[in-house]
């Protein structure tokens, strides 16, 4: 098949996961063709039949704001026409999916259009009224749409109130980018922890996020708060965003700045989940969480929260924990309780790895989606 992706090419979350999948079908043999604003930064080696068709808004004085939207439709356009696209995947509801349905009518073709819900697009955008109607035209347009946790599909239902079907397929990872750490650290790993001043005798607790309030990271930093009471330990902050500066005042307030080691955005976090022990996702929105499962495909057990599809991702007490939002007490209880009985920590990471290749497989998930073109493709030669 010869499939568009359009997706933010950045560091979140749905960049990734649509990258991932692009690399993963283009594996498969589909050509894919990704329509961004830059390269999506997961694309580290080329492949002759992933092609990059990137959007590059010109600025006029006539316009006040740069129209993004309106020159991404036209490439789409443009790309379905000169590549004969059999069909559009479109991450994010707004305006990915909106800008799909403009280039499809701008192509003139029949494209089929597929729109991939990550979260925000539904939970955080879906409340302003100035784009929620916009999010309904694009969700009722596309031919189906997907939506990354069971979680997530109930609340589009609920806040667009939409009666358009939504169909969980689950994120992934490429197991190769995430490999499971060994038994024991290897020289890399000394030498990473060296190098940041992390102990060989630290636990070390990890937290991935872009810094946004509803990820909770005050509650991450309390929880550690209390394990390192107890444990020499380490807490790695990595990412950046709105509240970095708070939070290095949160870790200076509990006099544990020495130990919170706030190291920034990094490109290629899976280093760092090699030498972690344990990562927490403590959000008070949170569709996924990728970041878990990139951690627990690693080998790194979770703690979370009840938040959205957090509870989809951790099997309470079998794979990891849950804890409500903002319970750091109850979140640190289960923190040492791991970090200090190797039994109870090797059996559960036995079965949470058993788990993650069970129900997020990369196969698994690509034959999903697959199924799911094809199956666009089939109601148009109806
Ligand atoms: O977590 C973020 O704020 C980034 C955001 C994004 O747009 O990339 O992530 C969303 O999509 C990810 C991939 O599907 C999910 O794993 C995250 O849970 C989701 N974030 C939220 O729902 C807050």
């Amino acid at each position: 098949m010869k499939i568009g992706i359009t997706c933010y090419p950045s560091m979140g979350g749905s960049g990734i996961i649509a990258t991932e999948l692009g690399i993963k079908l283009a594996e498969r043999g589909h050509d894919i063709h990704f329509i961004t604003s830059n390269i999506p930064f997961r694309i580290r080696k080329p492949l002759s039949n992933i092609t990059f068709h990137q959007v590059e808004v010109n600025q006029y004085a006539v316009f006040q704001y740069a129209p993004y939207d309106i020159t991404l439709s036209t490439k789409i356009a443009e790309v379905i026409n000169e590549y004969d696209l059999d069909l559009l995947h479109m991450h994010y509801a707004v305006p990915h999916a909106v800008c799909g349905i403009l280039a499809k009518h701008m192509s003139g073709k029949d494209i089929k259009i597929m729109t991939t819900l990550h979260g925000t697009d539904i939970t955080v955008l879906g409340y302003d009224h100035s784009l929620k109607n916009a999010i309904k035209f694009g969700i009722e347009g596309s031919d189906i749409v997907t939506s990354v946790s069971k979680s997530l599909a109930q609340q589009t239902t609920d806040i667009i109130e939409t009666d358009k079907e939504i169909i969980p397929i689950y994120n992934f990872v490429r197991e190769k980018e995430f490999p499971t750490k060994g038994d024991t650290p290897s020289k890399a790993d000394l030498e990473l922890k060296a190098c940041y001043g992390i102990n060989p005798e630290d636990k070390v607790i990890i937290h991935v996020s872009n810094f946004r309030t509803v990820k909770r990271i005050d509650t991450v930093i309390e929880t550690f708060a209390k394990i390192h009471q107890q444990l020499p330990s380490k807490l790695i902050l990595l990412g950046d965003g709105p509240q970095l500066m708070d939070m290095k005042e949160k870790a200076r307030e509990l006099n544990i700045e020495d130990s919170v080691l706030f190291l920034g955005k990094q490109n290629w976090v899976s280093e760092f989940y090699q030498i972690s022990d344990l990562v927490l996702l403590l959000s008070e929105k949170e569709s996924f969480g990728l970041t878990l499962l990139e951690a627990m495909k690693s080998g790194v057990l979770p703690i979370g929260s009840t938040a959205g599809g957090i509870k989809e991702v951790i099997k309470h007490k079998e794979t990891g924990f849950i804890v409500d939002v903002g319970d750091s007490n109850t979140a640190s209880t289960y923190a040492l309780e791991l970090l200090t009985n190797d039994k109870l920590y090797n059996e559960m990471q036995q079965r949470m790895l058993e788990d993650v290749a069970k129900r997020f497989s990369s196969d698994l998930i690509a034959d999903q989606y697959e199924y799911y073109y094809k199956k666009m493709l089939e109601d148009n030669n109806d």
